[in-house]
């Protein structure tokens, strides 16, 4: 962390998310959205390499990394109008799962409860465990809606008989209260996991698990109306969006641990963000499972998480203006009449 000027894995981040200010914690204020690494990958079963997922993440990009991103068509600048800090990265115990965790559900929530909105770069799909932690200690056990993006449900009974691991968060989450089941939307799951029994257990739960099939045949318009509807109910404070990058079709985001082939397009998921931004309250956000060494050719799967933030980031704003009152910068790119 900034904070106190050390790294856990020195090196891994090498500048802040776009330029923007590097803060501490205590410098936080209220409404402000705030960049944090969770360089975690010991609870991946498949390819490891999600450790160097912040760093790729933050530097998935060829413009300067000067703070200012104005949107070509939504005339907000999200970095700016949120505004957006990074803190760094927490520093872990390399190896250690539950100490890990630990770390960084006391980070995610000290933003949290500073008024923040913690965006985490992960780190592989367990941190969610912890991300999503972080955010119910602030806003309310129970009360926080999730919005998952994943080709696995993640809701596996143990990890090796560990309780954590990238297929189990969704299920601890469940268990311990933070996130309760009716108040899950999961959408893009396919291929050949989790195992019938699970899926009978999910179905118990009253998760909300959209496969890819259910996408392609009713649309993906009609699933996120299901999800903002979960995220908006009467009693939920606001929405947890989890976006595993192997929701996306591998052939588009190979750099991943588990790739599932047959997955949404780049295009599908980038406009499905910034909708979740401007039509919820986002009141936390992780991009999980981007793993570097396998990102060929070209960085593909970093630089399209890099955008997915800030996709997501400028739905934020764009929802803010709206609630304040005012409306996008004239000077946005429009059709030509
Ligand atoms: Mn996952």
């Amino acid at each position: 962390m900034a904070q106190d000027g050390r790294r856990a894995t020195p090196g891994l981040a090498t500048g802040s998310f776009l330029g923007v200010p590097i803060a501490t914690l205590d410098e936080l204020t209220p409404g402000t959205v705030v960049i944090v690494g969770a360089p975690f990958d010991w609870g991946a079963t498949h390819r490891p390499g999600a450790r160097f997922g912040p760093a790729a993440i933050r530097a998935g990009d060829y413009l300067p990394a000067d703070g200012r991103r104005p949107h070509l068509t939504a005339g907000v600048d999200p970095l700016v109008e949120l505004p957006v800090v990074d803190v760094g990265d927490v520093p872990l115990p390399i190896g250690y799962v539950e100490a890990s965790l630990e770390a960084i559900v006391e980070v995610v929530a000290e933003i949290a409860e500073r008024g923040g909105v913690p965006v985490v770069l992960g780190g592989d799909h367990t941190i969610t465990f912890a991300g999503a932690t972080g955010v119910a200690r602030a806003h309310g056990a129970g009360r926080v809606a999730l919005v998952h993006f994943d080709a696995h449900a993640d809701t596996g009974e143990d990890h090796y008989g560990q309780l954590h691991g990238h297929g189990t968060p969704m299920r601890r989450l469940i268990e311990s209260g933070a996130v309760p089941g009716h108040r899950f939307v999961q959408i893009g799951l396919r291929g050949y996991w989790p195992p019938p029994e699970t899926v009978a257990w999910m179905r118990q739960q009253q998760m909300r698990s959209w496969s890819m099939q259910a996408c392609v045949e009713q649309g993906l318009g009609t699933v996120v109306d299901d999800a903002v509807a979960a995220a908006g109910a009467e009693d939920a404070a606001g929405v947890y969006v989890s976006v595993d990058i192997d929701v996306v079709d591998p052939g588009a985001a190979p750099g991943t641990g588990t790739p599932e082939p047959g997955g949404l397009q780049p295009r599908e998921l980038l406009d499905t963000v910034r909708r979740l931004g401007r039509e919820c309250h986002v009141i936390g956000a992780d991009l999980v499972e981007v793993a570097p060494h396998y990102d060929q050719p070209m960085d593909l799967t970093a630089r399209l998480a890099n955008r997915l933030v800030l996709e997501l980031l400028t739905g934020m704003a764009e929802r803010r203006r709206h609630v304040a009152g005012r409306g996008p910068d004239p000077d946005r790119l429009r059709p030509p009449v």
